[in-house]
């Protein structure tokens, strides 16, 4: 392996080449054996069985209950969708905690069946929802928690569950990162009255489009296969409330071809994490978001927080000259869900109850992994971002002359 570049790279923002000829995403799709997926597809298309429930999504379902050590897993076409679900098969209304500092689908699945939802603030370090800021936030409409297992690591599944104990709160987590990931040794999956996770593209385990609901309980677990089916028991037989949820055979083959390659997505996250941790070692003003090492963890997201007095440079800065070298850096999850329409109109001074939030969305950036990502570009982002720090009075000067330019036309 050779050592991670130290060196000053010479920077497109300052008349030099860009360290990519195309754009590097953060959410290009991880894909396993193509010619396994397409013999999936092919006995697919002679089934001639499509979607509702059919074999793939029957055998996605049990591996994935396998995977986790849950009694039922339900697929879904998407985690939205699957949240919307099981906040109803829970019995949520009225008002339900959750953190302003996650992907804008947590609140919108509240929002959009008229449940409110009550933005709490999230612990600094760990970046999920902190349960000392929860019970202040109780009134008598309040129905649940929403915790979100964000960038894979685990809710205080614990503290969470006594104060819901206490309050007679349900729990749901939003564990759209946190596929194959441990909490205290035990696989996500099983906390809560129940957990949906996310396998959209842009996740390092996909089936395209897609999510499911995880749960030990088989009342509700019932309900939501109900739920996500129209309410049909049967033919012609509508029992429940419901509405389409459902996973196609297509997204399941996606998954049944990717679960068999999981473990060496994850291996590839955790390659380009450590070199990324050695590439930024001792820049200025950056901390690079750690895992605890006794944990299993996907390592699908690389987060950084950028400190601007230490570095420099604004987050958004640096997020600005790495644009400048086709690396789409993200803000996630910038400006924070209560800076956006609906809840900013609704609750304008939420921000008041949330400063790390609005910290945090001012600071994070997440950089790019997974398997389209070697240790070489590693190599050359880090490379950018120790350049740019290093030379950050010059940096800042050419992007307000770019401001400038592009304010003028
Ligand atoms: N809860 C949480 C905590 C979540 O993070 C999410 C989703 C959800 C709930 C809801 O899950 P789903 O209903 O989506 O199952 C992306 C994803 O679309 C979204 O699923 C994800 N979180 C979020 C963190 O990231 P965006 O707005 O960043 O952009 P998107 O989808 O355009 O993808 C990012 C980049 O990836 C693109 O710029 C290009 C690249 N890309 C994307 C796709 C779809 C590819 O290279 N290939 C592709 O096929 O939301």
């Amino acid at each position: 392996m050779s050592a991670p570049a130290k060196t000053s790279a010479p920077l497109a923002v300052l008349g030099g080449s860009p360290a990519f000829a195309s754009d590097l995403h953060v959410g290009k799709p991880n894909l396993g054996d193509r010619r396994r997926l397409l013999a999936r597809v092919n006995d697919i298309i002679d089934r001639r069985w499509f979607t509702n429930n059919g074999p793939c999504v029957q055998e996605l379902e049990r591996r994935i209950a396998e995977l986790l050590g849950v009694k039922h897993c339900i697929a879904m076409c998407n985690a939205t969708v699957a949240l919307e679900i099981v906040t109803r098969a829970v019995g949520m209304g009225a008002e339900v905690i959750v953190p302003s500092f996650t992907f804008v689908a947590t609140a919108h699945a509240l929002q959009w069946q008229e449940i409110t939802p009550v933005f709490c603030d999230v612990d600094p370090r760990t970046h999920t929802i902190d349960p000392a800021q929860i019970e202040r936030l109780i009134t008598p409409r309040t129905t649940g928690i929403i915790g979100v297992h964000l960038w894979g690591k685990g809710c205080d599944v614990e503290a969470i569950g006594e104060i819901a104990r206490k309050h007679r709160l349900k729990v749901i987590y939003d564990a759209a990162h946190a596929f194959g990931c441990t909490h205290r040794g035990q696989m996500i999956g099983s906390f809560g009255d129940a957990e949906v996770f996310s396998f959209h593209a842009t996740k390092f385990f996909n089936t395209a489009e897609g999510g499911c609901v995880t749960t030990n309980d088989t009342r509700i677990a019932t309900k939501i296969s109900l739920m996500r089916n129209f309410g049909f028991a049967g033919y012609d037989n509508v029992i429940h409330l419901g509405t389409n949820g459902k996973m196609d055979e297509f997204s399941a083959a996606v998954g049944l071809t990717n679960l068999e390659s999981l473990e060496e997505f994850m291996a590839a996250n955790r390659r380009n994490y450590e070199r990324y941790a050695a590439g930024l070692a001792g820049v200025p003003g950056l901390r690079l978001y750690d895992f605890d090492p006794r944990e299993r963890f996907n390592f699908q997201y690389v987060v950084v927080e950028v400190e601007p007095a230490g570095a420099g440079l604004t987050r958004d800065e640096l997020v600005d000259v790495l644009h400048t070298e086709h690396v789409l850096a993200r803000k996630y999850f910038f400006p924070g869900c209560h800076r956006m329409e609906p809840y900013r109109s609704y609750f304008p001074h939420a921000g008041l109850l949330l400063p790390q939030t609005d910290r945090l969305t001012q600071r994070v950036m997440v950089l790019p992994t997974g398997t389209a990502v070697d240790e070489e570009m590693i190599d050359r982002i880090c490379g950018v971002v120790r350049a740019a720090i290093e030379r950050s009075g010059e940096v800042r000067e050419a992007l307000e002359l770019r401001r400038v330019q592009s304010a003028t036309g």
